[in-house]
């Protein structure tokens, strides 16, 4: 469950602007670690990221087993970045056993693929959402438990819900694939054991009269969540498409992945903890990247406010 830490001290972070340059020192003031029973709670926000914070991401030389262990050598030398931004209730801090989460990534010039992984402590995970492309039928899969990857290739940024025409371009954009938004979800694997099948959902279609929910699945060339008590390791390999995807000559837009391309990816997660609700719905959703407030949840449609990453 999210519980405010509004009783507590509330921690401010100040951005001090470096010389032009893109660097932001974050001045974390007053207490991070507060006691309460035999729980630590841990604040949220506390390693903000900003979306012009280039990552930077190494070419692996070794490719990982995609296997739900971090015992690959290409992890070793690349540092964890924080899904700690609250997105939903914005600013809302919860106990690091609630949530916390974060991720690596390489890629791989041999492979020409995208490689993450992905470490998630989460008390309750709230599974049972089933596939239909029909969106009346199912249930909305962001009120599970899912982990959601944004991807925009060539860092345009800008809306990417439809592939709309006149008016309504300007609202949900004139091209699905100007960004993707995967929404990965499956069942919790058992106590120790790894789950390969999933679902990789994003809204596809021309407008709200007429839409579907796509399943992207095969865009992940290798998928692996492995449960180690409330820890979910998500490792996973993902094929990087452009603009003029089209889901009949997927190959045509696969794109060429080398050393100093440019791309927006973020990371994030729907924390739910109710199992039994009905209808669900998703306490938090945790971000890789600082948002606005009044942009909060604009990624799914919007790829303005992605990281920048660039290949090495
Ligand atoms: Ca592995
Ligand atoms: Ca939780
Ligand atoms: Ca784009
Ligand atoms: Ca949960």
């Amino acid at each position: 469950m999210a519980h405010s830490l509004s009783d507590y001290s509330i921690m401010n972070t100040v951005y001090l602007k470096q010389n032009s340059a893109l660097h932001y020192i974050h001045i974390v003031c007053i207490p991070l670690f507060l006691f309460c029973g035999h729980h630590i709670l841990i604040a949220q926000n506390a390693h903000s990221v900003h979306s012009n914070d280039t990552l930077s991401i190494s070419g692996a030389s070794q490719i990982p087993s995609v296997d739900g262990i971090e015992n690959d050598i290409c992890w070793n030398s690349v540092q964890w970045q924080p899904i700690d931004q609250a997105w939903i209730p914005y600013g809302d801090t919860v106990k690091s056993s609630d949530f916390s989460g974060k991720y690596k990534i390489v890629w791989s010039p041999k492979t020409n693929l995208l490689y993450f992984i992905v470490k998630i402590t989460d008390d309750v995970f709230v599974d049972g959402y089933r596939y239909d492309s029909d969106p009346k039928k199912g249930d909305f899969y962001y009120n599970f438990d899912l982990l959601e990857v944004f991807i925009d290739e060539d860092h345009s940024g800008g809306l990417h819900v439809f592939d709309s025409d006149g008016m309504l371009k300007k609202e949900w954009g004139s091209k699905s694939a100007n960004a993707f938004s995967y929404h990965v979800i499956l069942d919790a694997p058992k106590e120790g054991t790894t789950a390969y099948q999933f679902t990789a959902c994003d809204l596809g279609g021309k407008n709200w009269d007429d839409y579907f929910i796509a399943n992207y699945a095969d865009h992940f060339s290798d998928f692996s969540l492995r449960r180690n008590g409330n820890e979910y390791v998500w490792e996973f390999s993902i094929k990087v498409y452009n603009d003029r995807y089209d889901p009949l000559k997927k190959e045509k837009s696969r794109v060429f992945l080398k050393p100093g391309k440019i791309m927006g990816i973020s990371l994030a997660y729907c924390d739910n903890d109710d199992k039994n609700e009905m209808p669900k719905e998703r306490d938090n959703f945790f971000g890789s990247v600082w948002v606005p407030k009044e942009s909060n949840n604009d990624h799914w449609k919007n790829a303005d406010g992605y990281r920048v990453v660039l290949l090495k």
